[in-house]
């Protein structure tokens, strides 16, 4: 067949592989990537039928070992060359994994050789109807998204429906969409690597009930290559939204991709906000937090979800979860929960660790493990939280500016400690917008001892009435092994510096700390 007329017919094939009983067999799919997505994306493809090349420099053994296992070949070389066996086997398409950056050589070559590139998302929404066509509600935003697909999930499950989290939280969603038990709806967290591979139009594309872009700010700029293509990522998110595509009041950008995105006719635009709500949002007035969105008389009445008096001893009164409540009330109320369901649901909701927890409170200063901050929005939002600060910040600044971010919180700092490897543009600042303020640097670089030299030298520094804050506003692969492991690093040396000292009961039940402003 000529080239022209084989490329027609692969289109076509494509084109018509819209659900998990299509014809996938012998399908010649790569797969870039052997982590916990690739993983899937294998397993997944085999099981169809298709033919299977994982591409993978840094294969994990047991993964390897089940591919040889389902039947799907591996190439492990290193992949700044395209390795000849991927030109051989001429994939119809290719699926990358999120981590692969845009412009890396074996996506470089699928796009020059017009070998479509799909995202697992894509692959997921094709296959949807495996054990039950699942509703999809979509989350995606600078920070926030976890709690908020968490938040949505126990509602959901509370008004009795199978609700599935799952995607960038670590679930993948062809994880779910192949549980043999079915959903009633998969609540997906998108991450803007995952939403830059998601076509808006075609059979790939994504038909949510519901979506949200939480905000956005400056992130993982090194990836998408500047401001720009990191909003037009997250912005799919809204394309072809059902019922509810739902903004944050305070954010423009937010209000502004759900004006320019297509959707379908009758989807209707909720804003959420800490202020007075319009009608059709979701907002605060007088500390009760009401949908003004999903009811009929909402010109002059709202009904009430619950009250930031209610949600304070439970840890959950800091603003930006009060926006994180606010955004997963409103998508799930598309859904037909009812506002008596999520308060209910509320009491039992706690936040997950490292996020604005409580580690001790000893000698009157407590001890705060911030670690999901990994990017200044988010050290923002934890900043505003606390009056007297001694802050632990630093790690990778994936080209991020931290700048503005140190200027704007002079005011409420007693000292900082800088941790990570790119600690020169942190301390810059620092002597910058604040020449007097006790500024220590942690150089240590193993794993084993930034912690505890960080957890040393904020208490040689803090008095009572202070809080030690670790919001490092940046990731954390350059000296952990992600957000988690330094969070729970800070725990280990802040235990064992305080050894008995610690009131860790007392910090535990306060949850969320100090007076959220
Ligand atoms: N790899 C390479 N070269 C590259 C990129 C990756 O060899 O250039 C390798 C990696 O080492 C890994 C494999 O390829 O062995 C696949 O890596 P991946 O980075 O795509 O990761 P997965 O294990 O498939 O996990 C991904 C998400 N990871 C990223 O987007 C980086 C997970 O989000 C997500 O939970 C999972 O899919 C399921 O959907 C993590 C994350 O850090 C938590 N997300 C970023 C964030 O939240 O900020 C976006």
């Amino acid at each position: 067949m000529a080239p022209e007329l084989m490329a027609d017919a692969s289109r076509d094939r494509l084109a018509a592989l819209t659900s998990w009983h299509a014809d996938w067999s012998g399908l010649r799919v790569a797969v870039l990537g052997l982590g916990v997505t690739g993983f899937a994306v294998a397993d997944t493809l085999t099981e169809l039928g298709a033919e299977v090349l994982v591409l993978a420099p840094a294969a994990d053994e047991d993964r390897a070992r089940i591919l040889d296992v389902i039947g799907a070949r591996l190439l492990t070389h290193p992949l700044d060359v395209v390795p000849e066996e991927l030109a051989s086997f001429e994939p119809e398409v290719l699926i990358a994994s999120p981590g692969f950056h845009p412009d890396h050589p074996v996506l470089e070559w699928a796009a020059e050789s017009g070998v479509p590139v799909w995202g697992d998302i894509e692959l997921a929404w094709r296959v949807r109807d495996k054990v039950a066509a699942a509703e999809w509600i979509l989350v995606t935003g600078t920070n926030g998204k976890t709690t908020t697909v968490q938040l949505a999930a126990t509602f959901l499950a509370a008004n009795g429906l199978r609700a599935a989290p799952c995607g960038n939280i670590g679930i993948p969603v062809l994880d779910a969409v192949r549980d043999p038990g079915g959903f009633d709806v998969l609540v997906v967290e998108l991450s803007s690597y995952q939403l830059h591979h998601l076509p808006t139009a075609g059979p790939g594309a994504v038909h949510p009930l519901a979506s949200v872009c939480l905000n956005l700010a400056d992130d993982h700029l090194d990836w998408h290559g500047s401001p720009e293509a990191y909003a037009a990522a997250k912005a799919k998110v809204y394309a072809n939204t059902r019922i509810a595509c739902v903004y944050n009041r305070a954010d423009e950008a937010t209000r502004g991709m759900v004006e320019d995105a297509e959707v379908e006719d009758g989807a209707r635009a909720i804003g959420f906000g800490l202020d007075t709500p319009g009608p059709s949002d979701f907002g605060v007035v007088e500390g009760i937090l009401c949908d003004r969105a999903f009811l009929e008389e909402r010109r002059t009445a709202a009904l009430e979800i619950t009250t930031l008096a209610e949600l304070e001893p439970r840890g959950l009164a800091a603003p930006h979860v009060v926006q994180n409540i606010l955004a997963a009330s409103a998508l799930v109320r598309a859904a037909g929960v009812p506002v008596g369901v999520i308060h209910d649901a509320l009491g039992d909701f706690r936040l997950d660790a490292h996020r604005i927890q409580a580690v001790a409170l000893a000698g009157g200063i407590r001890w705060i493990d911030d670690s999901k901050a990994t990017n200044p929005h988010a050290a923002e939002a934890s900043l505003r939280a606390f009056d007297r600060v001694v802050w632990i910040v630093g790690g990778l600044l994936k080209g991020v500016d931290a700048d503005a971010l140190v200027a704007a919180h002079v005011g409420r700092l007693r000292a900082a400690v800088v941790i990570g490897r790119d600690r020169t543009a942190l301390v810059a600042a620092f002597r910058r917008h604040a020449p007097e303020l006790p500024l220590f640097e942690v150089v240590a670089d193993d794993t084993e001892t930034v912690m505890p030299e960080a957890v040393a030298l904020a208490a040689s520094v803090a008095a009572e009435g202070d809080t030690v804050l670790l919001a490092p506003a940046a990731a954390s692969m350059d000296q952990f092994a992600d957000y988690a492991d330094r969070g729970r690093r800070f725990h280990e040396a802040v235990r064992a510096m305080l050894g008995g000292e610690a009131d860790d009961h007392d910090a535990a039940e306060d949850g969320t700390p100090g007076s959220p402003a």
